[in-house]
C-alpha cells in the first residue's frame, strides 16, 4: 500500500511537470516592450518553485515508503518535530520570496509606480455592464468632463459628454475599439461607469482593475512585431465577474502602424 501511494505521488507529480515543462497550457506571444521582463521574472520564480515542488513531492513518496508499516508490531509515535529544523527551513523560505519580491518589486515599480512618458499617447478605457468604451481627446488633447446626468446608451452618449457647452469634449472621439500605434508609448486611464470591472489583455501581460470613483493609469508600449501575429488584434477581456453579461464582455485591441493609426482616428472622429 504504501509503495502504491509513493508510486502515485510521483507520478502525479511527473505529469504536472511535464505538462507545465512542455508548455502545454502556456502564455500567448507577447507584444508589449515590458513583456520579456515579466516573463523573465515569472520563469525565475516557476524553476525556483518548480524546484522546491519536486523535491518535496519526491521526498514525501520517498518518506512514505521508507516509514511504511512492516507489520512488526511496532507502535506509531507521536513527534513534536525539531525547533532548529523549523527555524532553517522558516528562515530559507522567509530569504527566498523576500528575494523573489525584490526581484519582481523592480518590475512592478516600473510599470506601476513610474508614471507614462510625457509623450505618450493617452486614452481612457471605460467599462460598464457589458461594454468597453475607449476615449481619445481629440486635436486639442484634453478630455471633457463627464456628466453622469448625460450618460445615455441608447442616444450613444455612453460617457456623458455635453459637446455643445464643453469645448474640450466636442472633438473628444469616443470608439469601440482600442486602436493604437506601435513602437509609441501608451498611457490608459481606467475608468468605470458601474461596478469594478478588470481590463486584460494576456498578449500586453497586463490586468488591471477598474474602480468606480477612480482614474487608474496604466502604460506601456506595443512592439513592432505585434502586429505581425495575428494582424495586430487582440483580444480585451474583462477579468473581474462584474454581472450576468460578464462572460461577453469584450472589445478588441487594434495595433497599427503610425500612418494607419492616424487614418483610423480620423476616420472614428468623422462617425461622431
Ligand atoms: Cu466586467
Amino acid at each position: 500500500m504504501a509503495l502504491l501511494f509513493a508510486l502515485v505521488l510521483a507520478a502525479i507529480t511527473a505529469v504536472s511537470v511535464a505538462l507545465l515543462a512542455m508548455h502545454v497550457w502556456w502564455f500567448p506571444v507577447d507584444i508589449a516592450a515590458h513583456g520579456p521582463a515579466i516573463d523573465h521574472q515569472f520563469s525565475v520564480t516557476f524553476i525556483v518553485m518548480g524546484t522546491l515542488f519536486i523535491s518535496a513531492q519526491l521526498g514525501l513518496a520517498y518518506l512514505v515508503w521508507r516509514h511504511r508499516d512492516r507489520d512488526d508490531g511496532r507502535k506509531a509515535v507521536y513527534s513534536r518535530g525539531k525547533n532548529k529544523l523549523e527555524f532553517i527551513s522558516m528562515t530559507a523560505a522567509a530569504i527566498l520570496f523576500i528575494g523573489l519580491e525584490f526581484m519582481g518589486h523592480r518590475i512592478w515599480d516600473r510599470m506601476h509606480y513610474t508614471g507614462a512618458q510625457p509623450d505618450a499617447l493617452r486614452i481612457e478605457v471605460w467599462g460598464q455592464q457589458f461594454a468597453w468604451y475607449f476615449r481619445y481627446p481629440g486635436p486639442d488633447g484634453r478630455f471633457g468632463p463627464v456628466h453622469p446626468a448625460l450618460m445615455d446608451d441608447s442616444m450613444g452618449n455612453y460617457l456623458g459628454l455635453d459637446r455643445r457647452h464643453d469645448p474640450a469634449s466636442r472633438d473628444d472621439i469616443v470608439t469601440a475599439t482600442l486602436g493604437i500605434p506601435a513602437s509609441r508609448p501608451v498611457e490608459l486611464i481606467l475608468r468605470s461607469k458601474d461596478v469594478i470591472h478588470s481590463f486584460f489583455v494576456p498578449e500586453l501581460r497586463i490586468k488591471q482593475d477598474l474602480v468606480p470613483g477612480m482614474e487608474i493609469p496604466i502604460h506601456f508600449t506595443a512592439t513592432k512585431q505585434a502586429f505581425d501575429e495575428d494582424g495586430g488584434r487582440y483580444e480585451i477581456v474583462c477579468a473581474q465577474l462584474c454581472g450576468m453579461g460578464h462572460y461577453r464582455m469584450r472589445a478588441f485591441l487594434q495595433i497599427m502602424t503610425e500612418k494607419n493609426f492616424k487614418k483610423w482616428l480620423q476616420r472614428q472622429a468623422a462617425m461622431q
